[in-house]
């Protein structure tokens, strides 16, 4: 079995899933040699915890480790930096979403890589949820036949400032954060965009950015799709951190409802089922559906790694997600129809 090193840039909030998950991964080759963080207490406490050494400046890491793939987890305006140090040192890299705080550098990244040949993968992990690849392969298997309309719906009232503070002070929030992942969902289940409508709101006190938004979506095949995120939606039960879906196809429809619960209809219900994840002994409720497409992406670009081969989520599939993502903000400023500057 090939060995792949890796190192983890960024122990902050969400790289204890990462680094869990590189841990479960040993089983597929993956060896933990080296975390890094800028904040020695948050370095050491990875390192100590998951058996790694621990750094706090990752040039001193790479130039002191033997070291294949770097996972940066790290918030986005150093993804740039990181991604171009881990292309001049040779090593592979996967960079959590956002690529970037905007396409512009997003791009700016890809083609720095590219340049170099580095192998490069954006950590967008919504479609690797093991409810999203069980309602894929129902698509893929023709059982409600072409998709046609679609809602793909992420509302909470979830406290997701408390782990994340960051949050109320960026500009560019839920459509960034959020909306992001959803808009990856909607090319995975129905292909790319020709043009896009949206509207923002700003409903919370206290934050800067937009924390509502709902986005119509026209494909170039003829479909259309709706996808709506909302941080401050005031609902019982709060479905954080599921993503609800109801596709409907020439055949039929599929609806994935509360607590990952798969419902297919053709006349009548053909199948009703749980299509969820199993909880880890690392993952818990609420986080456990998020935590477990950490896993399943990581094992997915472990293999693609190995192989040489691109990931689902390449830094150019990615291109288009977060073109969509700038063409919803520029549709809710102007007012207007505006198609992604990728598709
Ligand atoms: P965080 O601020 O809690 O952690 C980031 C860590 O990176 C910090 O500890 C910081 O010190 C460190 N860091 C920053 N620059 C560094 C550098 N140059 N070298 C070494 N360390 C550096 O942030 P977070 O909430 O964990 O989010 C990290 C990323 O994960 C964000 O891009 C966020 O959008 C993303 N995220 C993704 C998901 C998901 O995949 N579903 C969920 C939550 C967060
Ligand atoms: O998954 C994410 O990117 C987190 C969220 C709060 C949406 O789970 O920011």
């Amino acid at each position: 079995m090939a060995i792949i090193k890796v190192a983890v840039i960024g122990c902050g909030f969400y790289a204890q899933n990462h680094l869990h998950a590189w841990k479960d991964l040993a089983k597929k080759g993956a060896v933990l040699v080296a975390v890094c963080d800028l904040d020695s207490e948050k370095a050491k406490a990875c390192g100590n915890k998951f058996d790694a050494a621990w750094y706090t400046d990752a040039r001193a890491m790479l130039s002191s480790e033997e070291i294949h793939l770097v996972d940066i987890v790290t918030q986005m305006d150093s993804h740039q930096s990181l991604a171009a140090l881990a292309a001049d040192y040779g090593v592979g890299a996967i960079i959590q979403k956002p690529l970037a705080p905007n396409l512009e550098v997003a791009a700016e990244i890809a083609k720095y890589a590219k340049s170099g040949g580095s192998w490069l993968a954006v950590h967008e992990n919504f479609r690797f949820g093991t409810s999203m690849m069980r309602i894929k392969e129902k698509l893929e298997a023709n059982v409600i036949g072409n998709p046609r309309w679609a809602r793909i719906s992420f509302r909470t009232n979830y406290d997701v400032y408390a782990g994340q503070p960051y949050l109320k002070t960026v500009p560019r929030l839920v459509i960034l954060d959020l909306g992001i992942h959803l808009l990856d969902l909607a090319r995975f289940f129905l292909g790319e965009v020709d043009h896009v409508h949206c509207e923002t709101q700003q409903l919370r006190d206290g934050i800067k950015g937009e924390d509502t938004a709902t986005v119509l979506l026209k494909h170039k095949t003829g479909s259309v799709s709706v996808v709506d995120v909302s941080y401050e939606s005031k609902r019982v039960p709060d479905t954080f951190p599921e993503t609800l879906l109801e596709i409907e196809g020439s055949k039929g429809s599929i609806t994935l409802s509360k607590d990952q619960m798969m419902t297919i209809n053709r006349g009548a219900v053909v199948e009703e089922r749980f299509v969820g994840s199993d909880i880890l002994p690392w993952t818990s409720i609420p986080w456990h559906v998020s935590q477990e497409a950490v896993l399943n992406a990581n094992e997915h670009f472990l293999d693609c790694f190995k192989r040489g081969a691109n990931p689902q989520t390449s830094v150019s599939d990615n291109l288009k997600t977060f073109a969509l993502v700038e063409a919803a903000y520029e549709a809710a400023t102007t007012g207007r129809v505006v198609r992604p500057k990728y598709s």
